[in-house]
């Protein structure tokens, strides 16, 4: 097999287990798979989602988190792509049968009202943002037990099913807000400058990983720039996050 076969061979596998919800062993078990090579099965499985009729919104953050990144022994974020597919409307119903294993975590979404040439280092992201909006973003992995290295999630998207976005308001200084993550009985606590201190960072982060691989940034995208705490079982019923002075976002998990 030369490496384009691989790479479809990998995006298959990935494709496959999303749409089947049937966890998967991690791909470098048994494939060498570098982080070029991970981000090339990525643009794959999208491009198989784009095939089907989906469209491109946006793009998330992962590894926001300094606990997460030590965690996995890496000092870079990763990028994902979202798509019209898995929003999901505020307070609106996510069907829990069509996920293997889904987790949430409270994030803080921006969407930028104009293009952005991630090349232009003179043209700042931040700059672009019309709009900030409290979110959830629902993780779920293809990875039997979420077991993966830091290629593999890049591969699957990382880890991207779900999201959510609350009230949009004008953009504003996000640092050190509070963020409560409510499921069931279960609340957790968190800050906005758990997503790497500040969630602007994870813009200017996100516009030099864009630079790298070529991904645009457009009018209309919406941003999720990293979780506020660590992510939780997504369960059936009421999912909320409230972040401090930007409002509340909830999702039924039905
Ligand atoms: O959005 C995220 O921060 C999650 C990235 C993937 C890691 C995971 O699935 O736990
Ligand atoms: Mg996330």
């Amino acid at each position: 097999m030369d490496a384009t076969e691989t790479t479809a061979a990998l995006a298959d596998r990935l494709d496959t287990a999303r749409t089947t919800r049937t966890a998967v062993p991690s791909l470098t078990d048994t494939h060498r798979l570098d982080v070029d090579g991970a981000y090339a099965v990525q643009r794959a499985l999208v491009a198989r989602r784009r095939a089907r009729g989906e469209r491109l919104t946006g793009v998330k953050l992962g590894f926001t988190s300094e606990a997460k990144m030590a965690q996995m022994g890496v000092s870079e974020v990763i990028v994902g792509r979202l798509t019209d597919a898995m929003r999901v409307t505020d307070d609106g119903d996510l069907a829990l049968g069509g996920l293997i294993h889904p987790k949430v975590e409270p994030e803080i979404a921006y969407r930028l009202g104009r293009d952005v040439d991630p090349g232009d280092p003179t043209d700042f992201l931040l700059a672009a943002v019309d709009a900030v909006a409290p979110a959830l973003e629902v993780i779920d992995s293809r990875y039997r037990d979420f077991r993966f290295t830091y290629e593999d999630v890049i591969a699957d998207n990382t880890s991207a099913a779900a999201y959510v976005l609350g009230p949009w308001s004008p953009p504003r200084d996000l640092r050190d807000l509070k963020v409560v993550l409510t499921s069931g009985i279960q609340e957790t606590t968190g800050s906005t400058s758990a997503i790497l201190g500040d969630p602007a960072r994870a813009l200017r982060a996100l516009r030099d990983i864009c630079h790298r691989r070529v991904i645009p940034l457009r009018a209309g995208d919406v941003v999720l720039a990293g979780a506020a705490t660590a992510a939780v079982p997504l369960t059936a019923g009421t999912t909320r996050a409230e972040v401090e002075g930007l409002g509340a976002v909830t999702v039924r998990g039905v």
